[in-house]
């Protein structure tokens, strides 16, 4: 890859250096060009565009080591705790039959459970996840979206971030609000009680700490892409 000059330095990434409005523009434009291809995206996007997800409020990010690890992330610096009791997940917009969902509501759909490395687009990745949850399709299904709807937008009841997927992504069988992930109920930081997991996707497309599920016609680009982030999140291999 040529035309931007890589940010390589990922400690003091970590550390919150900011990085050079210029070589995100450059990098951002070598891929508008079509220059990078495949893993050269992904490694280009990894480099620039880290450091704008390690500008953590938490702070959190730095303390973690890297490796086969999660990193906490979130793009608040607080985010309000619901517990199984008083979580909810609103599904709206265009569809015929809007629904208000519980904890226990989830658990009362068809459940369903695999196994699936999840890929932070910034370049760390944790191998062998176990998830557990509810195939979106099933709440789609559920939903009855309207002949208009083409997109969906996810919110967080952490007020700010939002994700976005074409229904026909949204469909895939490894997308699922997910109950359980690591073997065990969604912890808070990870996204708990409940959160999204795309398991062909980069981990920005996993909504945490779900709240609201919106078709749309149109697509809305969500809280990374209005930050450069690709608009499709789906890995390629
Ligand atoms: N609400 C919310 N969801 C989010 C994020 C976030 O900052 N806020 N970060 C995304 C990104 S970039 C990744 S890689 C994963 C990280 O999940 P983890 O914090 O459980 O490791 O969450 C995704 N979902
Ligand atoms: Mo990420």
């Amino acid at each position: 890859m040529t035309g931007a000059s890589p940010v390589d330095d990922h400690r003091s990434s970590a550390l919150g250096a900011p990085v050079g409005r210029r070589i995100v523009l450059g990098v951002l434009a070598a891929g508008a060009a079509g220059v990078l291809s495949g893993d050269a995206v992904s490694n280009a996007l990894a480099r620039v565009l880290g450091p704008l997800e390690a500008r953590d409020p938490t702070g959190l990010l730095a303390l973690f080591p890297l490796g086969d690890t999660f990193r906490f992330y979130s793009v608040t610096g607080s985010v309000p705790r619901r517990t199984a009791a008083t979580y909810r997940l609103s599904v709206s917009g265009l569809v015929a039959q809007p629904a208000v969902y519980t904890v226990a509501d989830l658990k009362a759909l068809p459940q369903t459970t695999f196994v699936r490395d999840f890929h932070c687009v910034t370049g760390w990745r944790v191998p062998e996840v176990h998830w557990a949850g509810v195939q979106l399709s099933e709440v789609l299904d559920r939903a009855q979206p309207l002949a208009s709807a083409t997109a969906i937008r996810f919110r967080s009841f952490d007020g700010t971030y939002t994700e976005n997927m074409t229904l026909e992504q949204a469909r895939r069988p490894d997308v699922i609000v997910a109950l359980q992930m690591l073997g065990k109920p969604v912890t808070h930081d990870h996204g708990g009680p409940v959160r999204m997991y795309a398991g062909s996707m980069y981990g920005y497309k996993s909504t945490k700490w779900l709240s609201g599920i919106e078709l749309l016609d149109h697509a809305e680009p969500g809280y990374w892409e209005t930050r450069g982030y690709p608009l499709n999140g789906i890995i390629q291999k």
